[in-house]
């Protein structure tokens, strides 16, 4: 009997979403994590052979509702939704895609100094809750629209003097005339988790978030290899950082060593210029799958 409840239980549910722009990047990491999802024509649930791991698709809308209802275990969702949708479920990890800005946009020849503008003014969103905070944090008075979709042409039909809304390139702001003044939040998908996982499901999460962790660290880092000038080595290993020390290498030509190491995307162009103007040569960059430390 025990054994079956364990059975029953040993494996852990994802919500992510069904369609949109969360959808690819999503499935991508599970595969990164070396999961294999069965491509089955059921695309409302699917499983993996290989992970105890069931994946529910779902609107990005509900799935911290379904997490903190333990329909699903965990969810894969953007910071956006979760703290609009304010459920009790725990962030537990950034995940690096879906970034975007909740912004407030205004027309683009309306003058804006400070927040202070936006004073009895009304402003349409589908962020009621986060804008609301947002402007009582800041002291500032406005009427707030809710409405849930284009919420880009409120101000050109009338309906608001300003919006509340997500932007990524920010073209679909300038298309409708519109400026971003204000930021209320920077957004990206995150990992968000029942409060109330059994030991297992726990179990398994750790295994997966270990495997995220190490896809992540990895997408973020490049191994390089170059040559140096042996008399320059001591300046080339400073600048570069390494998860310990760089390998260094004896080259068959006297006097030249090959010099291994790993970095970090921020920092990668100015480390790069730094080694060249170290006399550093045949620099090699290449990209690394896992990087487990
Ligand atoms: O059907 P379902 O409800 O699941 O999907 P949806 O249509 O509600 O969401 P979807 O797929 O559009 O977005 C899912 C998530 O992606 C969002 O909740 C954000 O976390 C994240 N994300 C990242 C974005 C954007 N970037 C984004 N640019 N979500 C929406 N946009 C929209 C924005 O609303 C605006 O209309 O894109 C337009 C602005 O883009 P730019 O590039 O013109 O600035
Ligand atoms: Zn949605």
């Amino acid at each position: 009997m025990k054994d079956t409840l364990l059975k029953k239980n040993a494996f852990l549910k994802i919500a992510i979403q069904k369609s949109g722009r969360l959808y690819e990047d999503s499935v991508q990491l599970l595969k990164d994590c070396g999961i294999d999802l069965k491509n089955g024509v059921n695309k409302l649930k699917t499983e993996s052979d290989n992970f105890p791991i069931e994946v529910y698709f779902l609107r990005d809308d509900d799935i911290p509702q379904y997490v903190e209802d333990a329909v699903a275990d965990i969810g894969i969702v953007g910071e956006n939704i979760v703290y609009e949708k304010n459920k009790k479920v725990d962030v537990i990890e950034q995940l690096g895609f879906g970034k975007c800005r909740l912004s407030v946009a205004v027309g683009r020849n309306e003058k804006y100094n400070s927040i202070n503008e936006l004073n009895g003014k009304k402003i349409a969103t589908s962020y009621p809750l986060l804008v609301n905070r947002f402007l009582m944090d800041r002291k500032v008075k406005a009427e707030i629209h809710e409405i849930s979709g284009s919420v880009e042409i409120a101000p050109g039909i009338g309906l608001a003097d300003a919006i509340v809304d997500l932007v990524s390139s920010g073209s679909t702001l300038f298309m409708n005339g519109l400026k971003e003044v204000e930021t209320v939040l920077d957004s990206q998908a995150v990992l968000v988790r029942n409060r109330n996982l059994n030991g297992v499901k726990q179990q398994i999460l750790e295994k997966l978030l270990f495997r995220i962790r190490a896809v992540r660290r990895a997408s973020n880092n490049k191994y390089i290899l170059l040559n140096a000038p042996n008399e320059k080595l001591k300046e080339i290993i400073g600048a570069l950082p390494g998860m310990k020390s760089p390998t260094v290498l004896p080259l068959a030509v006297p006097g030249w060593s090959s010099v291994h190491s790993v970095l970090n995307e921020n920092e990668f162009w100015e480390i790069i210029e730094k080694l060249k103007g170290f006399g550093a040569e045949g620099i090699l960059v290449v990209p690394i799958e896992k990087m487990i430390i």
